[in-house]
């Protein structure tokens, strides 16, 4: 009796060891498991987060605002491609279309000089407002490997009334060498009033400059 007695207390006090193993096992590895997935879940959303963050200028809309930055269209007889004018008067019979392209057929070719500075220009309204994020670049090169190239490109901003608020050169290119085309780009931001916005590329060098693929590029349209 006192054997049984014994034996049915150590049954009540305690479960099977399989089980109270089974169990309390069990409620361990749960945790650790919640736990584990607590941390990847805490990574995947951070990560994400990050990676949002860094990428998400290009998951957002965005809108081409040149006309033909490629330089591919060109009226017959014309010096200058379609969508874009001569920033000094007088000076079309130094830009000329070439063959040396980047992309597709052709470029542009701005002449360089002693005393004069070259440039093309195009203003775009739509799409432009204030605050916005802008990406403006182009690939070019120069023709000869002695001497420096160069080549600004000149952002000026308008209000809504056509009224200048603002202008910013951006010197893309002032190398030695460069024969081969390289591409270029910088981001910014417009002012708040901004309603309006004139690209200019300008060759203030001796030397040639051959220009092709230029985009300019607002985000979140
Ligand atoms: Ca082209």
């Amino acid at each position: 009796m006192k054997r049984n007695g014994v034996g049915r207390e150590n049954r009540v006090r305690g479960r099977p060891r399989s089980e109270r193993s089974t169990s309390c096992g069990g409620g361990i590895r749960q945790s650790h498991l919640r736990a584990l997935l607590l941390v990847v879940l805490g990574v995947l959303v951070f990560g994400s987060a990050a990676a949002y963050a860094q990428f998400r200028i290009s998951l957002v809309p965005e809108q081409e605002l040149l006309t033909n930055g490629g330089f591919e269209i060109w009226p017959s007889g014309s010096k200058l491609p379609v969508g874009w004018e001569v920033t000094m008067p007088g000076r079309e019979n130094r830009i000329a279309k070439s063959r040396d392209d980047a992309q597709g057929l052709y470029a542009v070719r701005l002449e360089g000089g002693v005393g004069v500075a070259v440039g093309i220009c195009q203003t775009a309204s739509a799409g432009v407002r204030g605050g916005a994020t802008y990406q403006v670049g182009l690939a070019a090169k120069g023709t000869t490997t002695e001497g420096r190239v160069r080549l600004d490109v000149i952002l000026t901003w308008f209000d809504a009334l056509g009224a200048e608020i603002g202008s910013r050169t951006v010197l893309l290119l002032a190398e030695t060498g460069v024969t081969n085309y390289r591409g270029f780009s910088e981001w910014f931001t417009s002012p708040d009033s901004a309603a309006g916005l004139r690209i200019a590329l300008r060759n203030p060098g001796t030397l040639d400059v051959l220009i092709d693929s230029a985009f300019l590029r607002v985000y979140g349209a």
